[in-house]
Order: structure tokens, then sequence, then C-alpha cells
């Protein structure tokens, strides 16, 4: 699949700091001293009732730890994948009667739009599970070879009980997973499995379902978690840098894809760090498709909202925090927004050296994007209340909110 258009991320004086980033799986902070090219992925959307604003924050994150690496004169390799065939989006068809794959070409659409208009980078290598199935197809042949998947009726589960590590990414009690594998896509109630968590690989093909052609597994379809393994394991390869997803994907998805990858490699774990973005929500609820309490970025720009302003509100949260979208944030975001373009709109201003410094130190800290915007809050109120002679500092900030927030003033 083709991606979306790069923004050009300006290059500022001097280098950014190393990140130091909360990893789910060890509760700690792991500092990322990639080599010259940092390797991460990000799960994609699965491309039904895109973008919200739950999506939105989640990928801001992710633009984040990009923009710091790159300041540390990294490359960045960045893989993303689009779920564009799994059980919620099948369901959606059917509902809205409509075909799946229409449902999937129009939703990645608009998502890339709106990744465009949010200024997020883009992945080099964005790919669908569709065009995935070649490579998952000999993953699973592998793992049922290796006795780490059996068969139930046609359909290939993979043993969670084959990874002496499952359990260390999440660190959830038994009872807590097995109601998120319940909530989250697994069957746990299903007879015949080994362990209730046992998650599909392979899906044997179903009347009227759409179905692949699976070599000696039979026709079918993927499972939701050998999608990803399949495909970081192929742009990316083991022990790469980090693997990002809002914290609903802490488990099952990220538990399960870690245990898979440790059954196909012996190593363990597939990411060095795992990090999770907190929940986005409306009055009370997780934002989610299935509730429907959605507020969409595309909706937003169709009223006029300019896109900085609704990056300025995704940045005003830590990455990490669980919190509410309102009119108040987004309101908030845009009166911000003027204040820093009226700041760097004059010809001159106070120096902007520390600032720049500022930013960095916030962002490799855990991405603390507020503490990142009071740094620019702080000189932009200066500005307006002193003004300063230097020449080169409107420019510097200009260049600094976007290179390092991906902001546009
Ligand atoms: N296709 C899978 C990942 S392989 C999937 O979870 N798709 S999704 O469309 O449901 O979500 C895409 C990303 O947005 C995931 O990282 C998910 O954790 C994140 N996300 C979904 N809802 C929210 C929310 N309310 N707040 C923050 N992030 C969210
Ligand atoms: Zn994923």
């Amino acid at each position: 699949m083709h991606a979306w258009p790069a923004s050009e991320v300006p290059a500022l004086p001097g280098k950014g700091r190393d990140l130091r980033i909360h990893d789910t799986a060890t509760g700690g902070r792991v500092t990322l001293a990639p080599g010259p090219v940092a390797r991460i992925y990000v799960c994609g959307i699965t491309p039904y009732d895109a973008t919200h604003m739950g999506h939105a924050a989640t990928y801001n994150a992710f633009d984040l730890v990009q923009r710091v690496w790159l300041d540390t004169k990294r490359q960045v390799l960045y893989v993303q994948n689009v779920t564009d065939v799994d059980d919620p989006l099948l369901e959606r068809a059917i509902r809205d009667g409509i075909d799946w794959v229409g449902l999937a070409e129009r939703e990645t659409a608009l998502f890339r739009e709106d990744m465009t208009a949010l200024r997020m980078l883009p992945p080099q290598h964005y790919i669908g599970a569709v065009e995935a199935i070649p490579g998952i197809v000999p993953l699973v042949e592998q793992l049922r070879d290796a006795g780490a998947a059996y068969e139930l009726d046609g359909d290939i589960y993979f043993s969670v009980d084959a990874d002496p590590h499952f359990g260390q990414v999440s660190n959830y009690s038994a009872e807590l997973m097995r109601h998120l594998s319940a909530e989250r896509g697994g069957d746990p109630e299903r007879p015949g499995k080994k362990n209730p968590l046992d998650p599909m690989l392979w899906m044997a093909a179903r009347q009227g379902e759409p179905s692949w052609d699976g070599g000696s597994l039979g026709a079918g379809r993927p499972g939701w978690h050998i999608e990803c393994v399949a495909i970081a394991l192929d742009h990316l390869g083991m022990g790469f840098d980090v693997q990002g997803g809002g914290s609903d994907l802490i488990f099952p998805h990220h538990e399960m894809g870690a245990s898979h990858a440790q059954s196909l490699t012996g190593e363990f774990p597939m990411a060095k760090a795992y990090v999770h973005a907190g929940m986005v929500g409306l009055d009370g609820e997780k934002m989610s498709k299935s509730r429907g309490n959605l507020v969409f970025v595309s909706r937003l720009r169709r009223d006029g909202v300019d896109p900085a302003a609704i990056r300025l509100a995704l940045l005003s949260h830590h990455y990490r925090a669980d919190w509410e979208w309102t009119d108040q944030v987004l309101q908030d975001a845009v009166e911000r927004l003027d204040r820093w373009r009226a700041a760097v709109s004059r010809p001159d201003g106070p120096s902007a050296d520390a600032l720049v410094e500022e930013v960095r130190e916030a962002l490799s800290d855990d991405l603390d994007a507020p503490a990142a915007l009071a740094a620019v809050d702080r000189w932009a109120a200066l500005q307006t209340a002193e003004g300063g002679t230097d020449e080169s500092a409107p420019g510097l900030v200009s260049r600094t909110v976007d290179a390092l927030l991906g902001v546009a003033l």
C-alpha cells in the first residue's frame, strides 16, 4: 500500500537528546540508544470509522518518538500496518450493506488525508493484512510444525503455553487476561482449546466470508496478532526499538505478538520497548468505534478547524494519560495557536536558544509534550510582554515547533 506524503522536518542547530521512554513490559524507563537507524512498528487502523481523536492522539505520540530520533540525526525506519481484513471490519460492512473492500479502501484513504493534514510522518512501509498473507502462511506453518500451534475444527490456534515468557509484556493477572481476551477479539469460551487464552493464527474459510489460499493450512484468513508479527519481522527484524499502540493493545495484541515472535525465533522480547498511549474518551467513555461516541479529525477539518490546532490539542496532554476530548480542549488549542503565530510573526524577539533545549529536554523525557508547550508559551508570553532584538529568534521558534512538535506556525 502507499502511505501519505511526508512534510519536511527542518534541521535544528546542535543535536537532540536520546529518548528515555516508559516501557510497559518492564514498567520502567528505558533509554533507547539505537544505532544510526532507529526501528519502530506502530499498529495501524482497522479501517472503519477512522480517524477519531483517540487514533490521532496515539499516532501523535509515535510521531513525536520519530521527531526526537530525527533530531538526534538518526534515520528512522517506520512500519505501520492496516488491518484491512478482520471480524469487526466485516461485521461493519455487513451492517451497512456495503462491500468490505470498498469500506477498507475508503477509510484508509480518509486516514491518509487526516495524517497528512496533521503532519504525521509517514511509514516507509505501509502494509495491509491482505497483502501480508503470503508472508503470514509460512509463519503459521512453522509454529504448527514446531508444536506451538494446533488445529481445532480446521482453525489453527497458537498455544500460549509454548512461550515461557508469556505474560511478560502486560504483566496482567490471569483473571484480567481472561476478561480482556473475551472483550478484545478472543474466544476464551470456545470448547476444545488447550488454554482459553489461545488466540487464532489462521481461521478456516467461513461461508460468505473472504478467504485466501493458505497452502497446507487450507483456505482461510489470518488472525490479528500474527498479522503484525509477520509485517514487523519482514520489514524490521527481531529486537527493533519500539512497538507502539494505544493501551488497549497491551493485551492481548502485543502480548500475543511477543509470544508468536518468541516461538518463531527463540528471542524475547520482539521490541526493546513496548510503548502505549492512554485512551481518549468522550463523555466519560473510551472513544471507540463500537460505542460510536466519536469525534473525527475529518469532521473538524470540514468544519474549518486548522489541523495545527487539532495537533496542539493532542499535544496538550501527556501521551500516557487517559483524557477526555471536550470543546474546551480544542478552544484552548485554537487560542494557543493564535498566540504562537502572532509571536513568531514579528521581525525579532527574545533569544530562543534556551527554548530549543527546553523543548528537546521535555520530549526526550518520556515525550513530555505538555512541558514542551509550556516552554513555548513562556517564550511567546515574553515576546508579547517585552519583545526582543534577536532577529533569528522567531524563525528558530517556528522551526523548533515544526521539527519537534509537527506544528506549522
Ligand atoms: N488494527 C489494530 C491494530 S493492529 C487496531 O487496534 N486498530 S484500531 O483502529 O482499533 O486502533 C488504531 C490505534 O488507535 C491503536 O493503536 C489503538 O490502540 C488506538 N486507539 C483506538 N481507540 C483509541 C482511543 N479511544 N484513545 C487512544 N487510542 C486509541
Ligand atoms: Zn497490530
